[in-house]
């Protein structure tokens, strides 16, 4: 019995180090040195090689090294029996919302433009808005989206937040379905993506809905980079229609270097760091669903394969 850790390209010494802190009887093997492929029944990966998932036929539980989960979904050859969970975390998501909430401000109180007058030895006052006058849209009510919205709700912003379905009893108004997309961007002067990737919200970043946000809204995509058609985002900056964007997530990562988005003055952005898995945070839940997963009870954190999510 064991668990395997598959992730190409990233040293996860520490995720075994805190694994056997919770448990120092379990037998981890990390890919590509697995030398008991049969013994495998849980599997703990982040973008696993298509097909790999297929060669451990005592595996009971897949789980994501993340939040998301369409690494495994886009993989047509991951077992369709076997459950898979993902991580609902303190940590991921105290440190999404440092990172959406330094965006927000640093937009709000203009310190890009203070950089810029720095360079040109300038001395100029920028008036900047009330928070309570700045309306924040967050796309994505789940266990982050919900999160950050309440941390800048905390902070005096006007939020409000979208999801596929109704929720009653938020702190904020919540716009569900595509009903409520419209009236949700109206007031989004700032628009932050914490959606999933599925199906329905692939591309959903597009000049459609950018035409319907507020003149000169600021864009903050920390989701997945399918959720952004990318010529949508460069024509609507160069039309004035958004001011700028912050970006931590691209289609092809790393962003490849000719891609117009590194030097395009109205966009920031970041290697996929909004907000990194911590070892020692998240591997509690891990060990726990080991330990369910093995004795066949009720899994945590559970994803659902036809929703997506
Ligand atoms: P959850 O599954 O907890 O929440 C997803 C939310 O999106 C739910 O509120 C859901 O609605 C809503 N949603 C799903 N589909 C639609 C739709 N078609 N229309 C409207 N709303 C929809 O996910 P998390 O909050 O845990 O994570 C969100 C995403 O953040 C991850 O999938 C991942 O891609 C990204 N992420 C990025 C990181 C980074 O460092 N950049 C780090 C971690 C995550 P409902 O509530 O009705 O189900
Ligand atoms: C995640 C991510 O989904 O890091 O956890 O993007």
């Amino acid at each position: 019995m064991s668990i395997a850790i598959i992730c190409p390209n990233r040293d996860v010494s520490d995720w075994v180090t805190a694994l056997h802190a919770h448990d120092p009887t379990l037998t981890v093997e990390v890919w590509p040195g697995i030398s008991k492929p049969g013994e495998v029944e849980f599997v703990l990966t982040w973008n696993h090689p298509a097909g790999l998932l297929r060669q451990f036929p005592k595996l009971k539980c897949i789980s994501s090294l993340g939040a998301g989960v369409n690494h495994l979904l886009n993989d047509s050859t991951c077992p369709p029996g076997i459950p898979l969970v993902r991580l609902v975390d303190i940590d991921l998501m105290q440190s999404m919302a440092e990172y959406v909430l330094h965006g927000v401000l640093e937009h709000v109180r203009r310190f890009d433009d203070y950089r810029h007058q720095q360079a040109l030895g300038q001395w100029a006052l920028q008036n900047g808005p009330h928070l309570a006058e700045v309306g924040i849209g967050v796309m994505g009510c789940g266990a982050l989206g919900s999160y950050v919205a309440g941390k800048l709700a905390d902070f005096g912003f006007s939020v409000s937040a979208w999801s596929r379905t109704p929720k009653q009893g938020a702190r904020m108004p919540v716009f569900s379905g595509e009903a409520g997309l419209g009236d949700f961007l109206k007031q989004a002067d700032i628009l932050v993506c914490l959606l999933p990737l599925t199906a329905e919200t692939e591309n959903i970043l597009n000049m459609q809905t950018f035409s319907q946000l507020p003149p000169k809204a600021f864009l903050i995509n920390v989701a997945r980079g399918a959720h952004l058609v990318d010529a949508d985002l460069l024509a609507a900056l160069d039309a004035g229609q958004l001011s700028g964007a912050l970006l931590d997530v691209f289609r092809v990562e790393p962003l490849p270097r000719e891609h117009p988005f590194w030097a395009h003055p109205k966009i920031r952005l970041t290697p996929h760091v909004a907000s990194v898995t911590n070892p020692h945070s998240a591997a509690l839940q891990i060990v726990e669903n080991y330990h369910r997963a093995i004795t066949g009870r009720q899994l945590t954190n559970l994803v659902d394969r036809q929703r997506g999510y």
